[in-house]
């Protein structure tokens, strides 16, 4: 029964990163400046996610659409990662965006929806994230 189970979420995973592969989004272009704006802005946002699971496809999605680099941290491959969303998010949850802020303190943000909001907040230019006083562009 134990592998009939597996096989299971074997197949199922398999068909969540074909459909991923197969309809991920073309992203939007901006101009070289903006993006080279949103790019460091990104710097301070990391993805804790798992390759297969639906919610994150819909999270690397809206990434991809809105042209959104942001660092992505395999939370089922990598040991260390899983810890650091456990002990420092609260959960072993994902996918949660890890929000570094300029003082230091980090904020860990769950549910695809409110991630999916957020960066589209970024995207839009109506939310933008502090940048360290290194990536800030001197003007
Ligand atoms: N409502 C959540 C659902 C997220 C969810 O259920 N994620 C699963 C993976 S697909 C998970 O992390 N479960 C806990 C675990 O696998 O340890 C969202 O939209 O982000």
């Amino acid at each position: 029964m134990k592998y009939f189970w597996m096989s299971i979420r074997f197949v199922l995973a398999q068909i969540i990163l074909i459909a991923d592969f197969c309809y991920r989004p073309k992203g939007t272009k901006r101009s070289t400046e903006k993006q080279n704006d949103m790019d460091e802005q990104c710097q301070q946002l990391a993805l804790y996610q798992y390759a297969a699971c639906p919610f994150c496809v819909k999270v690397r999605w809206a990434m991809k659409r809105n042209n959104l680099n942001i660092e992505l941290r395999d939370a089922k491959r990598n040991a260390e990662f899983a810890y650091e969303l456990e002990n420092q998010g609260g959960k072993l949850k994902v996918p949660c965006l890890k929000i570094t802020h300029l003082d230091g303190t980090s904020q860990w943000m769950y549910e695809s929806k409110d991630i999916i909001a957020y960066l589209q907040n970024i995207a839009d230019g109506h939310t933008r994230i502090e940048l360290e006083p290194s990536l800030a562009k001197a003007s």
